[in-house]
């Protein structure tokens, strides 16, 4: 990433305490000292991520405009369904957080509104799918890595586990019946913190749609599409994935499929 894909609103994380609030204005930011600090995480993060691109082998592909497919066909859940899923689709998602916990010393609790006051990063990229399928699209969204630099990850954190809203019962192209359970995945801090790993919200310059994970889903450009998270709504930091549903992290990984998807 370069600098020059954040957006020219400068954004400012603080409040870490407490609810660990998001506060942005950058007219304060020269006006007001106790800002100076919050500031720097931005700069810090430009470099972290800069660096953990030199690392870890570089960038996915990336598309233009006239690249992208006329139809992104939406795979696994359409539409979570349920009583609350569908109150946060009459509202608008305006009551929807996204909370990131675990091995973190601010834990956070970001609304939709909260997420768009932050830095954007726009690419447009190809899904892969294990089922033969791709799609190019254009996501826009906050880098996972930013939220997580803000959350601040404790010294043993070595997982972001994402857990989802819905409840998946398999898929018969997928090789036949699969037991239900609720969907989740999981990378580890070098894909988290790759500077295309998105907290996407939007698809082709649209909110998410429900059939694409409305209202936030992950995108983590170098592997396969069922790491793609969607209807995320809590993100759990962790040393370890064993003890979370089937221990393999993820939905797919309990049933048979590789953790690391590399495309
Ligand atoms: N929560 C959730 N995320 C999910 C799935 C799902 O069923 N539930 N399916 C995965 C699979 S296999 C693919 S290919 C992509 C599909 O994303 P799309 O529906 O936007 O095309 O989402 C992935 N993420
Ligand atoms: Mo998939």
């Amino acid at each position: 990433m370069s600098a020059g894909t954040l957006t020219r609103r400068a954004a400012i994380l603080a409040g870490f305490g407490g609810a660990g609030a998001l506060i942005w204005n950058v007219n304060n930011l020269t006006l007001n000292p106790s800002f100076t600090r919050v500031y720097q995480t931005v700069e810090d993060w430009t470099r972290i991520s800069q660096r953990a691109l030199q690392r870890t082998g570089g960038l996915a592909p990336e598309y233009t405009e006239a690249d992208i497919s006329p139809t992104f066909k939406p795979n696994g859940t359409y539409d979570p369904g349920g009583d609350e899923y569908n109150a946060h689709v009459a509202q608008n998602f305006v009551n929807w957080r996204l909370k990131i916990d675990g091995l973190v010393s601010h834990p956070l609790s970001l609304s939709l509104a909260d997420l768009h006051r932050l830095p954007a990063r726009t690419q447009i990229t190809k899904h892969d799918c294990v089922e033969g399928w791709t799609a190019i699209g254009k996501w826009t969204g906050v880098q996972l890595g930013l939220l997580l630099k803000a959350a601040g990850l404790a010294p043993n954190a070595r997982y972001a586990v994402f857990h989802c809203a819905d409840n998946l019962t398999g898929e018969p192209s997928k090789g036949g019946e699969q037991s239900p359970g609720q969907y989740y995945e999981s990378v580890d801090l070098i894909d988290a913190f790759h500077p295309q790993t998105l907290i996407a919200y939007a698809l082709n310059g649209k909110s998410l749609g429900v059939p694409h994970g409305a209202p936030l889903r992950l995108r983590v450009e170098r592997q396969l599409g069922y790491k793609q998270a969607k209807y995320v709504e809590r993100i759990e930091i962790t040393d370890s994935f064993k003890h979370i549903a089937g221990g393999f992290g993820g939905y797919w990984e309990d049933r048979g499929y590789e953790w690391y998807a590399g495309i």
